[in-house]
């Protein structure tokens, strides 16, 4: 049986499942879960024009729609961090015949090309053509580590969240992984570079793999993030000393409630909640019982 469990990105109840036969099932096997774009189709990042509309059935590429001409963008930095033409630079060339190798294969399986060669959004159409912000043609590699812990004297999950610098918004402390590098790497590296926080991530737990529902993806350019949890105990978290750094304004141990996991920036809550809910399988004692009765209203 499919144990796909479909989130509907921003929407409130994101992360309910509707008490199906599904979501028991899904809690007792192991997590496979299908992010829905939302964000990647009615929002939009700082520059970008505004998305065309794509209406739900017109989402998948072999749908018709004739008529579809969505805006092109590719941002002035993008193009400026050329990788054949600035050393260092961390984009594709514009030229899709300079590219070389484009990737064929990805978290979400074989990548469609359009006519003109161009990486195919796994999710579909969004509304807008190029690459907008993202330096890669396809999919843009991207790592997540997620840190929590337990306030004892409020009885709260707390997670290591960055407020993000280019939009404020909360985030998993989560970044690119960079040309060569290893992702278990890029999960500790920007924990390190975010937080100032030095842990193994690669002692986590892996929660998920593939789409993530960034307000920067377009038709041919979109993020794929790995997500590792740890679960601190009280020692090892009162030992950490926070200080924001790199892209992150601040940081801080933010208490894990409905509200700030559906705030969370490109659908990051439900990342969360997908590593919660692993926890609440495999050893409930550990999580206290408030957080125990909102996942068990998501899966009843
Ligand atoms: C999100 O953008 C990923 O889940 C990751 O947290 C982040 C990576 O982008 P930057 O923070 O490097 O801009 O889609």
């Amino acid at each position: 049986m499919d144990k796909k469990t479909k989130c509907t990105g921003g929407k409130p109840s994101v992360f309910a499942t509707g008490g199906t036969e599904e979501s028991r099932d899904w809690l007792a096997g192991d997590l496979h879960v299908y992010v829905e774009p939302w964000r990647s189709r009615f929002e939009w990042a700082d520059g970008y024009p505004r998305r065309i509309k794509v209406a739900d059935t017109q989402v998948e590429w072999g749908t018709d729609y004739p008529e579809y001409e969505p805006p092109y963008y590719v941002a002035p930095e993008v193009l400026e961090n050329d990788r054949t033409r600035k050393a260092g630079g961390w984009a594709d060339p514009e030229d899709i015949a300079a590219v070389g190798a484009l990737p064929t294969e990805s978290f979400e399986g074989p990548v469609k090309f359009d006519d003109a060669g161009r990486p195919l959004n796994p999710r579909g159409r969004t509304g807008i053509a190029g690459r907008g912000l993202l330096g890669k043609w396809g999919p843009n590699y991207a790592a997540d580590p997620i840190v929590t812990r337990i306030n004892d004297k409020f009885g709260d999950v707390e997670m290591l969240a960055v407020q993000r610098q280019d939009n404020g918004l909360w985030a998993i402390p989560g970044g690119m992984v960079d040309a060569g590098e290893e992702v278990s790497r890029t999960l500790t590296r920007e924990l390190s570079e975010e937080t100032g926080v030095n842990l193994d991530m690669s002692r986590g737990r892996l929660v998920y793999r593939g789409f993530v529902d960034d307000p920067r993806t377009t038709d041919h350019a979109w993020i794929e993030t790995t997500v590792r949890h740890l679960h601190l105990d009280t020692k090892e978290a009162a030992d950490l000393e926070p200080q924001a750094g790199s892209d992150a304004r601040t940081v801080h141990w933010l208490p894990l409630t409905e509200r700030s996991l559906q705030k969370l920036y490109a659908g990051h809550g439900y990342f969360v909640v997908s590593a919660l809910a692993q926890m609440m399988r495999d050893e409930p004692e550990a999580l206290p019982k408030k957080m125990l009765a909102m996942l068990r209203s998501y899966y009843r």
